[in-house]
C-alpha cells in the first residue's frame, strides 16, 4: 500500500527546474573524478528523525503525523514505519538507512521482550531489503533515552546500568550484522557529567573504553568487519561530554588502544557546537586516517544547541566535499541526521528536505571537484611551505638528526628574521567565490 500518495519518484531535472519535487543538482549517474555521484555520496536516512520524530519540543507536542495509519507503540506501527521508510528511500533513490535499536520497535519494560521485538522487526526489514539495493549504513544502541541512563551508560556510576548498556550494545551489534551494516556508532550523549563534585572522571572514561573494547571483541567474533565509529559532540544533553570533538575522541581512542577499530562519524552541527567549523573536524579526522562517516546536517549559528537542520549552506558543503575528496572518500556515508523544522510537518516537507540536503551536497561535490581541478588553492598551500624544501635551512630542519643548537645557530648568524609571507586569505576566498558563482 502506497503511503506517500501524491509523491512521485524524484528525478533529476537540472538547475533550471522549478519543480520542488525534483533534484536540481543531484544527478546519480553523473561522473565526477571517475566515480558516479551516487558512489561519492552514499546518502542515508536516519530512522529516528524521519520516521519517528513528530516535531515535539520542550514547549509543545508533536505536529507531524508519523502514525502511518497505525496505533503508536504497537508492532503494527513499527512495521508501518518500515513500509514508509522503504517507500521513502525508494522514491528518493536513497540506498542506506541508520537506526537506533529503539527507533525500530517500541521499547518494552523487560529487555528480553524488546529483544524479541527487535528480532521480529529485523526479519521484516530483511524481507523488505530483498529485491532492492537498500542497505544498512550503521546501527547503534540508544543509551540515552531510557531513565536508567540518567548518569550515562558506559560512564554510569551503577554497575547494573553498565550491564544493561552491554546488553543493548550486544543486541544492536547483532542486528547491525544481520542487516549487513557498514558501521556501528557510539554517540556518547550521556557519557559526560554535570558536576565534578560527584564524578570520578578517570574511572568513567576507563569504563567507556572497557565497554568499547568488549564491543569490538564481540563484534569481530560475530563477523562484523565494518568500522566502529565515535560520533563526537561537546555537550547536550550533558553539560560536559567526554567525546568533545574529533581531536579529543581520537586521543581517547589512542590512549586506550582502540584506534585500529574505530573511526570518526563527524556531524556538522556537533562540530559547530564545539566551536569548530565542520571542515575542521573533518580535517582532524582525515589527517589521523579516521574519517569514517558523516552525519550531514547543519546548525543555526544564532542558537547554542543541536538544531539538526537539513544542509542548505553550499559553502560548508563544498568545503566538506573538498575534505572528503582529498581523503579519498568515506568508508561510511552521508547520514541525514536532520529533521524538518517543526512548522514543516507534511509528508511533502519530508521529501523536500531530503531533496534540499541531497542537492546541497551534490553542489558541494561539483564545486569541490572544480576547486581541486582549478589547483590554485592547492598550489598556494604548496608554495606557502616551500621554504622547508627549497632553502638550505629548511632542508636542514627536515633532515634526520637536526639539533636545536645548529638550527638556533642559523638564526643567530642571521640576526634578524624576515616575515613569513602573506597568507592571502581574501584572495583565496575570492577564488572560492569565483568557482561557486562563476
Ligand atoms: C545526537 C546524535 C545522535 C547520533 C546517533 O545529537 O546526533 O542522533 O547520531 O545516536
Ligand atoms: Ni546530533
Ligand atoms: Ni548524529
Amino acid at each position: 500500500m502506497e503511503i506517500f500518495k501524491n509523491i512521485p519518484q524524484i528525478k533529476y531535472e537540472g538547475s533550471k527546474s522549478k519543480n520542488p519535487l525534483a533534484f536540481k543538482y543531484y544527478d546519480a549517474d553523473r561522473v565526477i573524478f571517475g566515480k558516479k555521484m551516487s558512489e561519492h555520496l552514499p546518502f542515508a536516512m536516519a530512522w529516528w528523525h524521519n520516521l519517528c520524530a513528530e516535531g515535539t519540543d520542550m514547549f509543545g507536542r508533536g505536529v507531524a503525523d508519523k502514525s502511518f495509519g497505525q496505533e503508536y507503540g504497537t508492532m503494527e506501527h513499527a512495521k508501518a514505519k518500515v513500509d514508509a521508510g522503504f517507500e521513502f528511500m525508494q522514491k528518493l533513490g536513497i540506498k542506506y538507512f541508520c537506526f537506533h535499536d529503539v527507533d525500530i520497535v517500541p521499547e518494552a519494560q523487560d529487555i528480553n521482550e524488546t529483544n524479541r521485538r527487535l528480532d521480529e522487526i529485523t526479519d521484516y526489514i530483511l524481507e523488505k531489503m530483498e529485491g532492492t539495493d537498500i542497505k544498512c549504513l550503521w546501527g547503534t544502541a540508544n543509551m540515552f533515552s531510557n531513565p536508567r541512563f540518567v548518569n550515562g551508560a558506559g560512564s554510569s556510576n551503577s554497575a547494573e546500568v553498565f550491564a544493561f548498556a552491554c546488553a543493548q550494545v550486544k543486541k544492536a551489534l547483532e542486528l547491525t550484522v544481520k542487516l549487513g551494516g557498514r558501521g556501528y556508532v557510539f554517540w556518547g550523549g550521556r557519557e559526560g557529567y554535570e558536576t565534578l563534585l560527584n564524578t570520578d572522571m578517570a574511572f568513567e572514561q576507563d569504563n567507556i573504553a572497557r565497554l568499547m573494547k568488549m564491543a569490538v571483541e564481540y563484534g569481530r567474533k560475530i563477523g562484523f568487519t565494518g568500522d566502529f565509529y565515535i560520533e563526537p559532540k561537546p555537550k547536550e544533553p550533558m553539560k560536559h561530554q567526554y567525546d568533545f570533538d574529533a581531536a579529543t575522541a581520537i586521543g581517547f581512542l589512542k590512549a586506550h588502544g582502540l584506534d585500529k577499530d574505530f573511526k570518526m562519524n563527524i556531524e556538522a552541527n556537533h562540530a559547530t557546537l564545539a566551536g569548530h567549523t565542520f571542515q575542521h573536524d573533518l580535517r582532524v579526522s582525515a589527517i589521523n586516517g579516521m574519517l569514517g562517516s558523516i552525519d550531514a546536517n547543519q546548525g543555526d549559528m544564532l542558537l547554542g544547541w543541536d538544531t539538526d537542520e537539513f544542509p542548505f549552506d553550499v559553502y560548508t558543503a563544498t568545503m566538506c566535499m573538498y575534505e572528503v575528496l582529498k581523503a579519498g572518500g568515506l568508508t561510511g556515508g552521508f547520514n541525514f541526521d536532520a529533521k524538518n523544522r517543526r512548522p514543516s510537518y507534511t509528508y511533502e516537507d519530508m521529501f523536500e528536505a531530503f531533496i534540499l540536503g541531497m542537492d546541497t551536497f551534490a553542489l558541494g561535490l561539483i564545486k569541490a571537484a572544480e576547486l581541486i581541478e582549478d589547483g590554485r588553492i592547492d598550489g598556494f598551500i604548496e608554495k606557502r611551505y616551500s621554504s622547508y624544501t627549497s632553502t638550505e635551512i629548511g632542508q636542514k630542519i627536515m633532515s634526520e638528526g637536526a639539533t636545536l643548537e645548529e638550527i638556533a645557530q642559523y638564526a643567530c648568524d642571521r640576526g634578524t628574521c624576515e616575515l613569513p609571507g602573506s597568507g592571502k586569505q581574501e584572495s583565496l576566498e575570492a577564488i572560492v567565490n569565483s568557482i561557486l558563482f562563476g
